[in-house]
């Protein structure tokens, strides 16, 4: 039974050592007890941003004494070479991947990397493609075709023009959704667009010459007046999944994986063997180049990684 001066609250941003809780309606800071880090496991820090958990008042300031079981997770291999797995985000209905036309340039490989982390944590995903103010027509269309043959919703947007921006504010009402993509593609501009008075920072339009700077430096949970919370992260470089043996990576891939009975072996991995429907499909252009691609980038780091370890 919870002790007398212990409540329930939800982390809403982490950092080092401090977090921010939302309890009873309020943001507060919280300190992160020792007992906390001592199942941590393959994790860097053990508390994310999403996660409900066990807070004490203290003399001075509230202090989070246990993370309560999560019913998902969103992560991704850290950088660097230790194996560790870095939480994005846990408890979400979905993941919101934005992508976008113009800068930075479309990336297939980030996109499917994404897409796969989410599968293989039975997460649903949509994929936001944001500056359609930027958008050459063809492109467009292939990437939409490319990703509606996918079986993935497909939201095009603009958080400069408006367009598309309501299909985006319902597909997040009521929901509790991750917004995630590469750095500069317009997350946050998007939040502040559909919801009056967040004030995120975003990237000055001049200042966007300047590659390589994230605007948003931390990940922060804002709660949406239509209901329904929204996670804003930090833009990314690279992102690689965790915890997706190779043999199992075409799983995630789902217009392969009817095709893929087709192959001569059943356990196939549509790499180099012999009557491949697969790589066949990819070849006549049956299944998108890119997302074949993809997949054998991906395949191969994998592959890499578990031979290293
Ligand atoms: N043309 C155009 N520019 C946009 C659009 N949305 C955002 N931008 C611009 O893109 C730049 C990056 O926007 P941000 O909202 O800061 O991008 P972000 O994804 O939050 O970036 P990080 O916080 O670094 O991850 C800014 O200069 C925005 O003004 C859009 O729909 N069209
Ligand atoms: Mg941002
Ligand atoms: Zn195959």
């Amino acid at each position: 039974m919870a002790k007398e001066n212990t409540q329930e609250a939800v982390v809403v941003r982490v950092d080092a050592r401090q977090c921010e809780i939302r309890v009873q309606r309020e943001i507060v800071p919280a300190a992160m007890r020792g007992r906390i880090f001592e199942n941590c496991g393959q994790d860097k820090i053990p508390v994310a941003v999403g996660d409900l958990c066990l807070v004490t008042q203290e003399a001075n300031g509230y202090a989070i004494t246990e993370i309560l079981p999560r019913r998902n997770l969103f992560s991704r291999r850290s950088a660097g070479n230790d194996g560790r797995r870095q939480i994005l985000a846990t408890n979400v209905d979905q993941i919101v991947i934005v992508a976008c036309f113009g800068v930075p340039p479309f990336s297939s490989i980030t996109t499917d990397r994404i897409l796969s982390a989410a599968s293989s944590s039975k997460i649903p995903a949509v994929l936001v493609l944001n500056k359609l103010d930027c958008a050459k027509r063809k492109k467009m269309e292939a990437i939409l075709t490319t990703y509606r043959n996918a079986g993935i919703t497909v939201l095009p947007t603009s958080a400069i023009t408006g367009e598309g921006v309501d299909a985006f504010a319902s597909c997040i009402q009521g929901k509790q959704s991750v917004l995630y993509g590469l750095s500069g593609v317009g997350k946050s501009s998007l939040l502040n667009y559909v919801e009056d008075g967040l004030g995120i920072k975003t990237k000055e339009v001049s200042a966007s010459l300047h590659a390589g700077r994230h605007t948003t430096t931390f990940t922060r949970m804002y709660a949406l007046q239509a209901g329904g919370h929204v996670i804003d992260t930090p833009g990314v470089r690279s992102f690689r999944p965790i915890n997706i043996p190779a043999n199992e990576l075409r799983l995630h891939w789902p217009e392969m994986s009817f095709l893929g009975r087709d192959c001569r072996f059943p356990a196939c991995l549509h790499h180099q063997e012999p009557d491949c429907a697969v790589r066949q499909a990819a070849e006549t252009g049956t299944i998108p180049e890119s997302r074949y691609r993809s997949y054998l980038n991906l395949l191969e780091e994998i592959q890499d990684y578990e031979q290293q370890h």
